[in-house]
């Protein structure tokens, strides 16, 4: 039995171009859909609502989140990801499209490309999607005239152009009919193509760009006579038993090949497949085996289309996913435009593409993605709402490991913070203007100076007076500011010192960045709260009277926003002294830095 061939398609396009009824239509030309629920919904003529029925998807006339269809034909098992058309779900598209063999572009003849259809478009072409093809829909609107469609086809091709882009599939459907969906359709004689199944089934994934072998492992599995065996998609120009291959840097050979469950000796093209090595070795999901030595990178350079609706602000915490991938990364560098040497950025904003720096939390085996697409795209998601929030594709590896190499020290941050006889600790103090960090963190130090422990303080306003002096209040420059004093905070903290932030750093997701800096065992979250009236009163700077005034922009508490704590190490608040306040912070810094003596 020849297994199932998966095909993956994405459908995208703009909202009420009729996408939903054109994929209700291949279910149902192809037998996919159960004639039962055709009886029971089908009458209402409305195909759209069919499918949405079918998994109860209704949501004011549009879908959400991504749906998966299935169906068989030609040999083949059709794995289709549907992605709304809705401006603000662009990214599940993105998502979708990410593992797809081909994308099906749905435009309305009579509204033509739109602006939504035009960022999809990009999306799948950036994201490397080699097959796209374009359905002009609601030809039965229209009586079927070729002038009509001629129109969009030369819009696509003019758009396409731009892109320095081509494409052969343009097929004009009805599929509230079912014109051209699946056979080709009587009344449009002056079209001599295909039908768009038809051209589905003529897309092969072809392995011929391919001019290596490698296969990404997405499953270890432990074998009953010892030993493990590595399943996943095996992309091959042409692997044999016995020949050699590279894994995690180190050669092994290919001991045993399965392809649809069956031992063969030689494999080529894209399969399921599952390998077993001649030799043992530490791999892991994730891992490549490569008919050739693959570099292992930590910083490139990429292109990515944000998605989310707030910014993507350099230097915070993203995850990066690439199959079974995931990596903690962040932004370093936003580049005003995709260009060279362009200007730098300190956000970048939805739908905006834009070329970036990452740089990822450890090494991992990549590949331009001009090479290998499969190995080259990824999605950036946020790590505290577990949303995507970017896409992009691999441009080239910057190598930084070879320019800037961090030199291997034999003396160790715990061995040199032994002479000072404690652990260091950040204790990260995080609360509105007014609200009594500064004060609070000098009332500490006294006591840690009288306890004889050694320490030091951070201050927001002192350093906005020197190493921050560049910086102002906007997102983005606050952000900066907190990646710098953790970067300092971290560096004194190996020294041993215990150190005392004073910074209103009102965002989560920059506290998460100074966390992920520092190392979550050595940040202590702890969060000054006072109530805004109370600061105000306070006003020590007169800024609140002045804010109010409308004389500072982005004032926090006033007009730009506080986010609290959610589980902070511990919380002040103004119901008791300064004094008791001071000596609950001092009685858990010294929890934490003898901790274990
Ligand atoms: S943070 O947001 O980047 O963490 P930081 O703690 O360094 O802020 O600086 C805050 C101090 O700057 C405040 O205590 C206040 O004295 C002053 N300041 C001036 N403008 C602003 C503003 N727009 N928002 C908040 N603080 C401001």
């Amino acid at each position: 039995l020849k297994p199932f061939e998966i095909f993956r398609v994405t459908s995208a396009g703009s909202v009420d171009d009729g996408k939903s009824t054109l994929l209700a239509r291949l279910l149902l030309d192809t037998g996919s859909i159960k004639t039962d629920l055709l009886e029971s919904n089908g009458k209402s003529g409305n195909l759209a609502d069919l499918l949405d029925g079918l998994d109860s998807e209704r949501n004011q006339g549009i879908t959400i989140d991504v749906a998966h269809r299935f169906f068989d034909a030609g040999g083949r098992r059709y794995h289709l990801t549907d992605s709304p058309g809705h401006e603000q779900y662009t990214r599940n598209m993105a998502t979708a499209c990410a593992g797809s063999d081909a994308l099906i572009l749905v435009i309305d003849v009579q509204a033509g490309m739109k602006s939504q259809t035009k960022l999809h478009l990009d999306i799948a072409l950036k994201l490397g999607v080699r097959n796209i093809v374009f359905a002009i829909n609601k030809m039965d609107a229209i009586n079927y005239r070729k002038k009509d469609f001629d129109r969009v086809a030369e819009q696509i091709q003019e758009h396409l152009k731009v892109l320095d882009s081509v494409c052969e599939y343009i097929v004009p459907v009805s599929s509230l009919l079912g014109e051209n969906v699946t056979v080709q359709s009587k009344k449009m004689g002056w079209y001599a193509g295909k039908s768009l199944l038809e051209i589905l089934h003529s897309i092969k994934r072809d392995s011929k760009s391919y001019n290596s072998s490698f296969m990404k492992v997405e499953c270890v599995q432990r074998i009953s006579s010892g030993g493990r065996r590595y399943l996943g998609t095996l992309y091959a120009n042409q692997l044999r038993l016995g020949q050699a291959v590279h894994v995690n840097g180190k050669e092994n050979f290919i001991k045993k090949m399965f392809v649809g469950g069956e031992e063969v000796s030689k494999s080529a093209g894209i399969v399921p497949a599952s390998i077993e090595l001649e030799y043992e070795q530490d791999t892991n999901v994730g891992d490549l085996i490569s008919d050739e030595p693959i570099s292992q990178d930590s910083d490139f350079e990429t292109e990515i289309i944000w998605l989310a609706d707030s910014p993507g602000i350099k230097g915070r915490s993203l995850l990066y996913v690439s199959g079974s991938t995931q990596v903690r990364c962040r932004m370093t560098r936003i580049y005003s435009s995709l260009e060279g040497n362009a200007g730098e950025l300190a956000s970048i904003h939805v739908n905006q593409i834009l070329r970036v720096k990452l740089s990822l939390a450890k090494q991992i085996q990549l590949k331009p993605f001009s090479n290998i697409p499969e190995l080259g795209r990824f999605v950036l998601v946020d790590p505290a709402t577990a949303m995507t929030v970017g896409v992009g594709t691999i441009k080239f590896a910057l190598r930084r490991s070879q320019n800037v190499q961090e030199h291997a020290f034999e003396s160790l941050p715990e061995q040199r913070s032994q002479i000072l006889g404690q652990r260091g600790a950040v204790i990260w103090m995080t609360g509105l203007s007014g609200s009594g960090k500064s004060t609070l963190a000098d009332a500490v130090s006294k006591k840690l100076t009288g306890a004889l422990i050694p320490h030091t303080i951070l201050d927001g306003d002192s350093l906005r007076l020197g190493m921050n002096r560049d910086l102002g209040f906007s997102i983005e420059d606050r952000s900066e500011n907190i990646r710098r004093t953790a970067e300092v905070a971290k560096i004194l903290k190996e020294a041993g010192l215990v150190v005392l932030t004073a910074l209103v750093s009102p965002l989560k997701a920059d506290r998460q960045m100074a966390q992920d800096i520092i190392g979550a065992d050595d940040f202590l979250e702890i969060f000054i709260n006072t109530p805004l009236e109370v600061c105000e009163s306070r006003d020590p700077k007169g800024l609140y009277s002045k804010a109010r005034l409308g004389e500072i922009p982005n004032f926090t508490g006033v007009n730009s926003t506080y986010e609290e704590p959610e589980a902070p190490r511990l919380t002040i608040t103004i119901e008791k002294s300064l004094e008791q306040n001071a000596a609950e912070i001092h009685s858990l810094i010294e929890k934490t830095i003898w901790v274990g003596e």
